[in-house]
């Protein structure tokens, strides 16, 4: 079956600074050089791409309390918003090509403001639901979850550039897939909040296609709000994704990985996608640089219809001899 014609906008955010590793900033670019307008096209998206977001630095940008770099997060996040906010007017579903995932605070916050509530689907070794005060490394990529939640807000100190985010999820709209690295706050959190969580334990025990199905199955309890899926290409497997900044043994097959993506296209409420933190400057080899980001190109192929069963148009036509 060919997914209908899909719109597809495309912004790229060149940033860093969520994290200390150089060469995040590089992904937008380089997932791009991979062929990935073209092949949506090819599989019957229209697309159109916003190019890159241009970032300026901030001077003088110290620590607040543990949170690094807290002001270009800030700025970068809010000149993210406004781009997604556009696209989703636009039309279009929204893929944003990261950049580290301190990028969904801005990737979230737009595409919640341009119009109802969104439901979040999390896949990431990681849960990036710390505060700035549960944090240990400072870095904000492991913090964005806790800005966006309504629950947590009474949780969150004043920070520097932060001022316009508000809340927009709800936990109840929140799953996690893949979770295998967490931290003891962000754990506590989890349970406090009773946020929906499969993590790699449960992925063995039940399996992708029954993690898909009660995901789906709560998220769309009473009213079915769009999906918003953000993607840490950390969540696949280090043998998979070895380009990345904080790779962890024991993730996603390729297979379970692009699951996850045809499942979620197949509900037709997909509405906005992160892919982030692929890294060229982690991978060890050109090797590992190309595994990496093939596999951020097929996540998002995954998300607009590519279906691996194979496809052919509605008026194909079958040649005679
Ligand atoms: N939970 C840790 C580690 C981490 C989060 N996200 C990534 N690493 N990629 C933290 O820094 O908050
Ligand atoms: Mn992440
Ligand atoms: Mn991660």
């Amino acid at each position: 079956a060919l997914g209908q014609l899909r719109s597809v906008g495309i912004i790229g955010a060149p940033f860093s600074g969520g994290q200390p590793k150089d060469g995040v900033q590089l992904g937008p670019d380089l997932i791009r050089a991979a062929g990935l307008v073209n092949r949506l096209k090819e599989q019957g998206c229209d697309v159109k791409d916003y190019g890159n977001l241009a970032f300026e630095s901030v001077s003088s940008d110290e620590p607040v309390g543990l949170a690094k770099r807290p002001r270009a997060v800030g700025r970068a996040n809010q000149q993210l918003a406004d781009a997604v906010r556009r696209i989703k007017h636009d039309g279009h579903t929204c893929v944003m090509l990261g950049g580290d995932h301190s990028l969904a605070i801005g990737s979230i916050h737009g595409h919640a403001a341009s119009g109802s509530e969104v439901s979040v689907v999390w896949v990431d070794a990681h849960a990036d639901i710390n505060t700035p005060l549960t944090t240990t490394t400072g870095n904000i990529h492991g913090q964005p979850m806790s800005y966006v939640i309504h629950e947590l807000h009474n949780k969150i100190p004043v920070i520097p550039n932060f001022s316009w985010i508000k809340p927009c999820i709800a936990a109840k709209d929140i799953v996690y897939i893949g979770l295998r690295d967490v931290d003891p706050g962000e754990h506590y959190i989890l349970k406090y909040l009773g946020i929906k969580t499969f993590s790699m334990s449960e992925l063995d025990r039940l399996g992708i296609a029954k993690v898909m199905e009660q995901t789906c199955d709560h998220i769309f309890t009473k009213v079915k709000k769009p999906i918003h899926l953000s993607y840490d290409i950390d969540a696949l497997d280090p043998s998979v994704a070895p380009a990345t900044g904080t790779p962890v043994v024991g993730g996603l097959t390729y297979r379970e990985g692009v699951y996850i993506t045809e499942h979620i296209c197949q509900t037709d409420l997909l509405s906005a996608v992160d892919i982030v933190e692929v890294n060229p400057k982690r991978g060890r080899t050109e090797d590992e640089v190309q595994s990496t980001v093939n596999a951020a190109v097929d996540l998002v192929l995954g998300c607009f219809g590519r279906v691996r069963e194979g496809s052919h148009p509605a008026d194909y036509k079958m040649p005679d001899p």
